[in-house]
């Protein structure tokens, strides 16, 4: 893996190095991204009162083409199933990846999702999808599956070799995700560049970074991470294990500390624009339990003016969502065609309560995170 080991400024950085937006840079030796911050709400800009036109207009679930470049699954196409989107965005990361469509022979599995490597080729990242969910989009009418709250799932168990962090300065996380004979796995799919995704954040939904460790031969996962303030965080970590040729698409979670007085920051309002390196970012659609729902991302300059967004890591944006309460975890993938300059995701509500949803996307090259409290009644 390239070593990027720089610091950078703070603010935008290069989207080769990172992933989230906030405000500290956070050197990683080892991990090829680099992972900031996200301001604390109490630092967050106003949101605009300009945003984004109040909606699009009835939703149009059909099929999206193209294909971004993810996946080194070989392609099934949503396209054959022909039919609404079945994406079932919304259930954490794993199975988004997909599982077909209209088939889904398994009940939902918020840890892991057993995929058979016959049926692996059922689910196209190109496609927009959810990670995390067995279950077809809209299949059910219940809101999707979340990941990332356990540390086992499907066999596989999330393993931490520490836990505790000393506050504002970086400490090696190193962690290994077992088997079900115990030993770490050390086969995986590459999914949208990357071979594992770890999302860390403070259990008040501050502080979040999106972070691509680093796989030693041995299975060890490692990344420099820096944990600001004291508190609970959780970590997630979101891949695609292969083992004995099964492949295993899984969002597993544990929890992190960093001792000391913790004060929990309350969360911005709920608003539909934000403002974050200099972007302005909003966004149409709302989210709703009982169906998948578009939500159109909209970036332009300080101006206004519409600027160009960029694909990163295989797609033209990542939606990473998480509940208050529980950090309940669903990371979404776009359509893979701008809409009018707008990034697409479709967008089914796991339940009703107060979400966080963290955007991540490249313009001119460099990678910021839009964020916005979105509650779903
Ligand atoms: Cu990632």
């Amino acid at each position: 893996m390239p070593d990027e080991t720089q610091a950078t400024p703070v603010g935008r950085r290069p989207a080769e190095q990172r992933h989230s937006s906030e405000s500290m840079p956070i050197k990683d030796e080892n991990s090829e991204i680099e992972g900031t911050r996200e301001p604390h709400p109490d630092r967050t800009p106003k949101p605009n009162t300009d945003g984004p036109e109040a909606d699009s207009g009835a939703p149009r679930l059909g099929l999206m083409g193209g294909g971004d470049g993810a996946p080194a699954t070989p392609g099934f196409r949503f396209a054959a199933i022909g039919a609404l989107l079945v994406v079932v965005l919304f259930a954490g990361y794993g199975l988004g990846r997909l599982n077909g469509g209209t088939t889904d022979p398994q009940a939902a599995t918020p840890a892991g999702t057993r995929q058979p490597t016959p049926t692996a080729s059922a689910f196209d990242e190109s496609q927009p999808h959810t990670h995390g969910t067995t279950a077809p989009i809209g299949s059910t009418g219940r809101g999707a599956a979340v990941g990332g709250l356990s540390l086992s799932g499907d066999g596989l168990t999330l393993t931490p070799l520490i836990t505790t962090f000393p506050g504002g300065r970086p400490q090696r996380l190193d962690f290994t995700i077992n088997g079900p004979g115990g030993a770490p796995v050390t086969t995986y799919d590459v999914v949208h560049d990357k071979p594992l995704h770890l999302i860390v954040i403070r259990r008040d939904l501050t502080g979040f970074q999106h972070l691509h460790p680093v796989m030693a031969a041995d299975g060890t996962w490692s990344v420099d991470l820096t944990l600001a303030e004291p508190g609970v965080y959780r970590m997630i970590a979101d891949f695609t294990a292969v083992v004995g040729g099964e492949r295993l698409v899984s969002t597993l979670g544990s929890d992190l500390t960093v001792a000391g007085d913790y004060t929990p920051v309350t969360l911005p309002d709920p608003a539909r624009a934000t403002t974050v390196d200099g972007l302005q970012v909003g966004y149409e659609g709302t989210p709703v339990t009982e169906s998948t729902q578009p939500l159109l991302m909209t970036v332009t300059d300080s101006a206004g003016r519409p600027v160009t967004v960029e694909p990163y890591l295989g797609a033209f944006g990542h939606l990473v969502v998480l509940r208050q309460g529980d950090l309940g975890y669903v990371h979404v993938h776009p359509e893979t065609q701008l809409v009018d300059g707008k990034v697409k995701f479709w967008l089914a509500a796991p339940s009703p309560g107060t979400y966080r949803m963290f955007f991540d996307f490249q313009v001119a090259g460099k990678v910021s995170t839009a964020a916005w409290t979105v509650v779903v009644s």
